[in-house]
This record gives structure tokens, C-alpha cells and sequence, in this order.
């Protein structure tokens, strides 16, 4: 049968695009599309390959696995080939793959997998001989990567030689080389401030870590490993399942996944994706999907693989977190504090699971640096709850008619002066409570649960309110009637009333909320707490000057001065006792939290409470004076263990940090 001009056409555009992008993805440290763009492309390929056998070449990309060896390295043979893994991207073409697995071995039964995160770095070869690591390699094409030997052995958790029983002759452990989270802001930070390279995303700042002929950069990297295989191997017998493989790696030395789990059946990997999926974000590492493999060896021999994968293990991904879109135009928006943000509005893209239209640009030298102009196509990044940004124009994709952006000189919404003060990256707009972008977002800030906490009053109405001149400043909300708001649109009668008893009611507070609600520029919650412990006589605040405030734990010069300017400003110091006069209030409580057995302490919440809620257990302990933190460390003075603690729980095991349980938090927060 003779194929269409078309499709034999659209295999070779298909060929040459991958080809190309795989060169800048593997080669050159430089990706141009979203892997989840390079995903489709590869998998149209696969699809007509697999429809018309005869368009299969022996270099089409679906018959190697990545890219070719750099040449600025030494080539390595693996032992055995560095296999890639096959992908599937739901339910329905994960239950394709049990199907498979289970025809292939001629069973009824459910199987038992070993599930795993998938990380997103660079897979690598370690080669141990008699416990000693001789060798690691890149996968490279899969037979023959490059000698990294020298980098890798920088990396604090490879282990030089290996420990305990059982060492064979000859071993080559596999696993994934990549850079948390943390470390990976961290170094673009530095990278930044010395006018250097800023990396797309961990994987490649993995990626051009390791791939440093000159090792002592690596080595200042925050490079880790987790092992996932066993290669080559010789003197010992193979462990009987991959589950006893990574036990045994681990009794050498080698670092594992903690997320590592046997399950059986496909409900269990379905609840397995269902919960890693939920936890992505909070992980300390980039992941893109769950890996599962046929735990048992033997079944692994009998299933075998074809061409560049396991027939026993695949890939299960998750939504993507970048896509490629098209910049329309770039708008900017004014915040609280006067801060213009150019915001890219974006062609609607289906990104880190929801649809998204805006992207920040964070700033005007930001958007030099990316070079992001209007009609540019970009790729977007969603992680979790953070707000979508632009993170690099793809230049080959530039049209002619692409516009620069220009900060703009007068505010778009008051038109006063926009100023940009020297040193700073921020322009600003200069009218203060003048401009009315500034005042709702006051307001908006002023109302917010953290603040003072009034209920009912959403960011539409606070618009509303201001656009319509009923409130100038936050003390009109107080001022406010059930007729005056009943008037509004999307608002009756009886949310009307409850909005005017939710303002009552919000009038009792503490100095604590009321001092965040404010809005003083870098006053957050910490530093109002501390503020409101140092001064709880307001009137004493207000007189203090920077020198004075600066004595004040966390608080530091900048901050100082910004809260001397606010409370010398003639309009914020009438707007205050406005609010004094319609009658806000708190107790002198902050003051007695000075002397709490708590003051001070850093504490960690974990597990399910009982009788609250996390975040009013934080509410609490932070009112006593005490510190909350995220993750446990040897400065934790005490974890909270509720129920179903997990790993925060064994982390404070393990450092010897003080472990209680919700009677005793309960009793702390009880105490006089
Ligand atoms: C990653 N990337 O985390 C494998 N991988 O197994 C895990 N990759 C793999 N396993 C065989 N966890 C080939 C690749």
C-alpha cells in the first residue's frame, strides 16, 4: 500500500521538529517548547509509525532514547542499556497498560506494582566495583552516555563507597539527578545578582549543574539523587522484586524515594495518583507524573521491553505546569502599595490544570530580561497555587509584528506620576490613597481574614463601594447601612444585613490584626505581631521613630522607616482615629504574651487535630507568642502530632525534636 504524500510529509516535519527539539532539550541545556508540546508531537509520530510501518526509519526519535553525547565529555558504554520509560496520560490508557501486562503473562490476577514519584532531572548510571563508585554516566542515547564521574562524585547524596553486607563485584545503580525547589530559587537568586544565566525550571538547572566541565561549580549546586534500578550487576543474584532491590540499595547507602510503595490491582494505583497528585505541590522537588513497574523480577524478565522501554514499568503523567501560548497584550495593574505589575494577558491556555489568560511580568526589568514583547509566543509555567508567570519567549517563534511594552509615566488608573526610585525594580504610582486602585486594594487588604476578618465583604463589592463613593477610606465601612448596601448590585436584603452585623462585630479585634490591617508597606503578620507585643499602647507606636523600632526583633532598618512614614502621614493618622472613633477596639492581651511558656518557641503542626483546625491551632499559638513553622528542623522546639501524622512526624523522630500530642497543645492553649 502506497502512503499519501501528506503523511510521509508530516512524518519528516515531525522527525526534524523533534529531532531539533530534542537537540535543545538534551544537547544544549536550552528547551524551546513545553515538554508537554514535545509529548504530543513525539506521540503523533508514534502513531503514524505504528499506522504505516513502512514510514519507520532507523533515526526517527522514537527509536533512541534522548539526545547524543555531548562531545566535551568521555563516552561510556553502559553495561546494560539506560531504558526510557513509556507515558500514559489517564485512567483509560493506564488500565490499557495493566491489560497489556496481564495478556503478556497469561493472568487473571491483579498485579502488584511498585509505585514511585517521577522525577523530573537527569537519569544516571553509577557504577560501583567491590562497594567503590568508578564510573557515572548521563543516559545519553541509552548505550553510551557521558563520564560525569567527577561531577557526580560532588554530590553529597551519592555515596563514594558502599556499605553493610551482600556488596557485589560489579554494580551499576541507577537513579535521577535534580535540584529541589528551594535550591533551585536559591541559585537563580545568586545567578541574578551576578548578572549570570537564570534557569527555566529545576531540570535544567540540574542539567547545566551537571553537565560542568569545570566540577567545583557542580559541586556549590544543590544536587541530589534518589536510586530507582539496579543495571548491570555481577557476583550477587538478582533481588527477587524491585521493592527488595531498593531495600537493598538502601541498606548500601543509596538514597530512595520515601514515597516508594508496593500497591496491587489498579484501584490502588489510581489512590496512589490521587494522593501524590494532591501532595505535587507541597513536595520539595518537581515531579511530572507517578512511574509504576511490575515489582516481581521475574515477571520484569518474562515481559522484557521493545525499543527504547520496559514493557513492565510506565510512566503516568500528570497536567503539565508549562504550556506555550501567545502573548496578546501586556496591561499592567496597581496594587496596595501603588506597585505597578505589567501583567501578560495570555491567549487562554490549559495549564497546571486550569485555564489561564494572565501571567505576571513581575516588573519592568524582568520583562527586558526575558525580552517578552507583545505577540511574542512564551511558555507559561502554573505550579500549584502560585500565580502563572511568563518564563521565556520562544525566539523562533517571534513574528515581525511584535510591539515593546513601555512602563507607563502616569497611573492608568489616577493618572498621577508613576516614579521608580533608584535601585528599585518596582515603579510606583505616586497618588496614594488618591488613586482608587490603591484604595480598594486597601480596603480589600483592610477586610481580608488575616486582617479584620469581615465576612461578606468581597473584593467586587469593596469595588463597588469605592466606584460608587460610598466609602473613601476603611472607617466609612463602618459607616455603612443595610439601605446603602441593599442598594448594590448582587446584594439583597438579608446579605445586606449580615454584612452590617459582620462589621459590628469585626469592630472588637486585636492590636495584632488591626496593625496588619493597616497596610503598611513589608508589615506582615510576624512583624504586627511583634509590633503589638512591643507596643501595645498604640499612641506609643505611633511616636516611635526608626531608631526606636528598629530594637524590635524582625524588624529592620527599611521597615522601620516605612512604619515611621505611615504613622507621620497627617491622612493616615486621621483615617486611624476615625476608626478609633466609630468604634474599633482590642483588648491589652498582647501584652501578657510576652511572658507565655511559649514565647519564642518554634513549633510545628502535623496530622489531623481534633478539636480545630490547623490553621486556628496557628491563630492561637502565634497569639502566645509562639513561632509556626512548615517543616521540622533542629531549631523546631516542639512538633504537634494529630492524627495521621506522616512525614513531618518522623523527620522530628529522627532529629530528636520534642513530640506532643493535641492534649498538650490543648493544655498551652488553655493556660492563664
Ligand atoms: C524517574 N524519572 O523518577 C525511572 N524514574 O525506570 C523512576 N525513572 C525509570 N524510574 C526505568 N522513578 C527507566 C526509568
Amino acid at each position: 500500500m502506497t502512503i499519501s504524500t501528506e503523511i510521509t510529509q508530516r512524518a519528516a516535519t515531525l522527525r526534524e521538529l523533534i529531532n531539533r527539539y530534542n537537540y535543545l532539550y538534551y544537547v544544549a541545556d536550552n528547551p524551546e517548547v513545553p515538554d508537554a508540546e514535545y509529548d504530543r508531537l513525539f506521540r503523533e509520530l508514534q502513531q503514524l509509525e505504528r499506522d504505516n510501518p513502512q514510514l519507520l526509519t532507523a533515526d526517527s526519535p522514537t527509536q533512541r532514547v534522548g539526545g547524543e553525547a555531548l562531545d566535551k565529555f568521555a563516552e561510556v558504554e553502559h553495561a546494560i542499556p539506560m531504558l526510557s520509560l513509556d507515558n500514559v496520560f489517564d485512567a483509560t490508557e493506564l488500565t490499557a497498560f495493566d491489560k497489556r501486562v496481564r495478556e503478556w503473562l497469561n493472568t487473571d490476577s491483579a498485579q502488584t506494582y511498585a509505585a514511585e514519584p517521577k522525577l523530573d532531572g537527569l537519569a544516571i548510571s553509577i557504577r560501583y566495583e567491590n562497594g567503590v563508585m568508578v564510573q557515572a554516566a548521563t543516559r545519553g542515547d541509552g548505550s553510551r552516555g557521558e563520564d560525569v564521574t567527577v561531577n557526580v562524585r560532588t554530590i553529597k547524596s551519592v555515596p563514594l563507597t558502599l556499605q553493610g553486607e551482600n556488596i557485589p563485584a560489579v554494580v551499576e545503580v541507577r537513579g535521577e539527578i535534580f535540584m529541589p525547589k528551594a535550591g533551585f530559587e536559591k541559585l537563580n537568586q545568586s545567578q541574578l545578582a551576578n548578572n549570570k544565566k537564570v534557569f527555566v525550571n529545576p531540570r535544567n538547572a540540574a542539567a547545566g549543574s551537571l553537565r560542568q566541565l569545570d566540577s567545583k561549580i557542580t559541586a556549590q549546586r544543590p544536587l541530589e539523587i534518589y536510586c530507582y534500578g539496579l543495571g548491570y550487576l555481577e557476583g550477587m543474584e538478582r533481588p527477587p522484586s524491585h521493592s527488595t532491590a531498593m531495600q537493598q540499595l538502601q541498606q548500601w547507602g543509596c538514597r530512595i524515594s520515601p514515597e516508594l510503595k508496593t500497591v496491587t490491582g489498579l484501584d490502588a494505583c489510581e489512590d496512589y495518583i490521587q494522593q501524590l497528585g494532591e501532595r505535587r505541590d507541597s513536595l520539595p522537588y518537581d515531579i511530572d507524573g507517578v512511574v509504576f513497574k511490575v515489582d516481581d523480577t521475574a515477571l520484569q524478565e518474562r515481559l522484557g521491553f521493545v525499543s527504547r522501554a520496559p514493557r513492565w514499568a510506565i510512566a503516568y503523567k500528570f497536567p503539565a505546569q508549562e504550556e506555550m501560548t501567545v502573548v496578546e497584550d501586556i496591561e499592567v495593574q496597581v496594587g496596595r502599595t501603588g506597585a505597578l505589575t505589567p501583567v501578560a494577558r495570555l491567549k487562554p491556555v490549559f495549564v497546571g490544570g486550569v485555564t489561564v489568560s494572565n501571567a505576571t511580568l513581575h516588573n519592568e526589568d524582568e520583562i527586558r530580561r526575558k525580552d517578552v514583547r507583545i505577540g511574542d509566543t512564551v511558555i507559561v509555567r502554573r505550579a500549584g497555587d502560585v500565580i502563572p508567570e511568563v518564563v521565556k519567549v520562544i525566539a523562533s517563534k517571534r513574528p515581525d509584528t511584535v510591539r515593546e511594552f513601555v512602563m507607563p509615566v502616569q497611573c492608568p488608573v489616577c493618572g498621577s506620576d508613576v516614579e521608580r526610585e533608584e535601585g528599585e525594580a518596582v515603579s510606583r504610582c505616586s497618588g496614594g490613597l488618591f488613586c482608587g486602585a490603591q484604595r480598594k486594594e486597601a480596603i480589600i487588604h483592610f477586610a481580608s481574614r488575616k486582617a479584620m476578618d469581615i465576612d461578606g465583604l468581597g473584593d467586587k463589592l469593596v469595588e463597588q463601594l469605592v466606584d460608587g463613593e460610598l466609602i473613601h477610606d476603611p472607617s466609612d465601612l463602618f459607616l455603612l447601612t443595610a439601605e446603602q448596601l441593599a442598594s448594590l448590585d448582587r446584594m439583597g436584603q438579608k446579605s445586606a444585613e449580615n454584612l452590617v452585623n459582620a462589621l459590628q462585630a469585626a469592630k472588637q479585634t486585636r492590636l495584632t490584626r488591626f496593625l496588619f490591617a493597616l497596610g503598611i508597606r513589608e508589615v506582615g503578620e510576624a512583624t504586627a505581631r511583634s509590633l503589638a507585643m512591643h507596643y501595645p499602647d498604640l499612641d506609643e507606636l505611633m511616636q516611635a521613630s526608626a531608631e526606636q523600632l528598629v530594637e524590635i526583633e524582625d524588624v529592620g532598618p527599611i521597615v522601620a522607616n516605612h512604619i515611621e512614614t505611615f504613622f507621620h502621614q497627617p491622612h493616615n493618622r486621621e483615617v486611624i482615629q476615625r476608626l478609633r472613633d466609630v468604634g474599633v477596639n482590642w483588648p491589652l492581651e498582647e501584652q501578657a504574651s510576652a511572658d507565655s511558656v511559649l514565647s519564642g518557641k518554634t513549633i510545628v503542626l502535623t496530622g489531623t487535630l481534633q478539636t480545630m483546625s490547623r490553621s486556628e491551632a496557628k491563630e492561637k499559638l502565634l497569639a502566645l507568642g509562639a513561632k509556626v513553622a512548615g517543616s521540622v528542623s533542629k531549631k523546631t522546639d516542639f512538633v504537634v502530632a494529630g492524627s495521621d501524622a506522616g512525614s513531618k512526624l518522623s523527620k522530628a523522630e529522627s532529629l530528636g525534636v520534642s513530640v506532643v500530642g493535641e492534649d498538650t497543645l490543648t493544655a498551652w492553649l488553655t493556660q492563664d
